[in-house]
């Protein structure tokens, strides 16, 4: 008797469907970096500051950069909370140095 014929109500082998496990999983929730104008940051170091810490190209850095300059407030992108919280820090860090206001928040999406 081989292993398969084991059990079972009767003549054949029991047949087993194998099933597979598909624990529940959560996506991250994720948050927004939010960049805010202001009168006195240069246009250009908010351009380098979205090129260096949000991986954009200069064309897509400057369109970020002119809507939070005429609308007061624009998205940076959109991380889990450490990595948000960690591009908060760097970019207030930077304009810090630099002397300039500029400031930054974040914002569950
Ligand atoms: N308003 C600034 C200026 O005229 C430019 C600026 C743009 C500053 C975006 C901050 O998040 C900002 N120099």
């Amino acid at each position: 008797m081989s292993d398969n014929d084991k059990g079972g109500s009767g003549d054949g082998p029991t047949i087993g469907v194998v099933v597979k496990a598909r624990p529940k999983t959560r996506k991250p929730a994720m948050y927004k970096v939010l960049m805010l104008n202001d009168d006195y940051t240069p246009m250009e170091f908010v351009v380098h500051v979205l090129e260096r810490f949000f991986q954009k190209n200069r064309e897509e850095a400057t369109r970020i950069m002119l809507h939070v300059h005429r609308r007061g407030v624009g998205v940076c992108g959109a991380y889990t909370y450490e990595v948000a919280e960690t591009k908060v820090t760097q970019v207030m860090d930077l304009a810090r140095q630099n002397q300039h206001p500029l400031q930054c928040t974040i914002e569950k999406e």
